[in-house]
């Protein structure tokens, strides 16, 4: 008896004192406006509209943080992307830059130059495809990364029906390590999850993250699978490409078309019924929150370590938690993924809020 009404004293104690140890904890961490820092952003390639809005985020974040040194926006053109990314990591190395933000192109294959980075005291934060940990200092996902797998295993679904029938994933180049996780991860779904068995995915082929390949990919699949009825993409550049190509062979009643897209570049598609419904989250919030984090820590306020605190203007309080989607490696959560179909047109159509991003949240279907 003595010993529960120990337990019971140590009980409220705990919860009492567990209130008072919220109370002491450390504020967040906060930028100090002003500190001279040149920083590159790295994306995947020129010329995709996802990555000109993480540009604008970032450029937001590197004047409201008053950084007298210079942001510099550089990437390859797609036919060059890997050794592109790398030349350039090498030339920011020589220009002895503070920060480098890389949308990776390759998991392995940038390692020798990102770690020579951070080894030359140059902070390397990836954002929307990270490098293997050993060559970042951690990782800004936009959204987790098996929930890419479930949002388009239940676009899938929703489309094609419990009946289900062949649908072929068409995804950006083979070794970029966003698109492949979220494969493996939706891959992974429909194998394990009863719900999904009728799904049956009949190939994955690669457009690059390039327009025209993306469209000759789509319609090599028609081809090849007459009994083909959807078109999974997981890249902006895909989705648009296959929805064009599908309008165009006139095939938009018969072949879905879904993934992630961009709504300024899939109204028109939603609209003509050439894809039912794609997901994505702000590319413009990435970029600001990429700099914001890649600031602290080149300015030196902030470590990379699991567990640390900070503010990111406008987007409020985040923590640098352990990746449950990659060995030793440490993330920063966004999110929300937002999902866009014909029922939610009019709220993300005309270009959502004054600032022109949508803000439409996940539908429960999707989760
Ligand atoms: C393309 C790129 C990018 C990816 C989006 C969804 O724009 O491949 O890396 O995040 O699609």
């Amino acid at each position: 008896m003595r010993k529960l009404q120990l337990l019971l004293v140590a009980l409220v104690l705990l919860t009492l004192t567990g209130g008072l140890v919220r109370a002491q904890d450390p504020e967040p961490i906060k930028a100090e406006p002003g500190v001279e820092l040149n920083m590159v952003l790295l994306p995947k390639t020129l010329g995709n509209a996802v990555f000109d809005e993480a540009h604008e985020g970032a450029i937001e974040a590197h004047e409201e943080l008053e950084n007298p040194g210079e942001l510099i926006f550089n990437a390859p053109t797609p036919d060059n992307a890997i050794p592109g990314q790398i030349e350039i990591i090498e030339a920011s190395i020589t220009q002895e830059v503070d920060a480098i933000m890389i949308s990776a192109n390759d998991y392995e294959q940038l390692l020798p130059s990102t770690t020579k980075a951070m080894e030359e005291d140059i902070t390397v934060v990836t954002w929307d495809s990270p490098v293997s940990p050993e060559g970042e200092d951690l990782f800004i996902a936009q959204v987790d990364f098996t929930e890419v797998g479930s949002v388009m295993a239940n676009m899938a679904l929703s489309i094609l029906g419990e009946d289900g029938g062949q649908f072929a994933i068409l995804s950006a180049t083979p070794d970029a390590s966003n698109q492949n996780a979220w494969i493996e991860a939706m891959q992974t779904l429909l194998e394990e999850d009863e719900q999904y068995a009728n799904l049956e995915l009949v190939d994955i082929v690669y457009g690059n993250d390039d327009p025209d390949d993306s469209y000759n990919e789509a319609l090599g699949l028609v081809d090849s699978y007459p009994d083909l009825e959807l078109i999974m993409a997981p890249t902006t550049v895909g989705i648009a490409a296959a929805a064009k190509a599908m309008q165009d062979e006139e095939l938009c009643g018969e072949v879905a078309v879904s993934g992630l897209g961009l709504p300024s570049e899939m109204q028109e598609f939603v609209e003509n019924g050439c894809s039912q419904e794609f997901a994505l989250w702000s590319f413009k919030d990435l970029g600001y929150l990429t700099y914001y984090v890649s600031y602290l820590l080149a300015s030196g306020a902030m470590e990379a370590e699991e567990g640390v605190v900070f503010e990111a203007g406008r987007m409020g309080t985040y923590t640098i938690e352990a990746d449950p989607n990659r060995e030793d490696g440490l993330r920063v959560l966004m999110g929300p993924f937002s999902v866009y179909n014909a029922d939610n047109l009019e709220e993300w159509a005309a270009g959502g809020d004054e600032e022109g991003e949508p803000e439409v949240e996940a539908t429960e279907e999707a989760n």
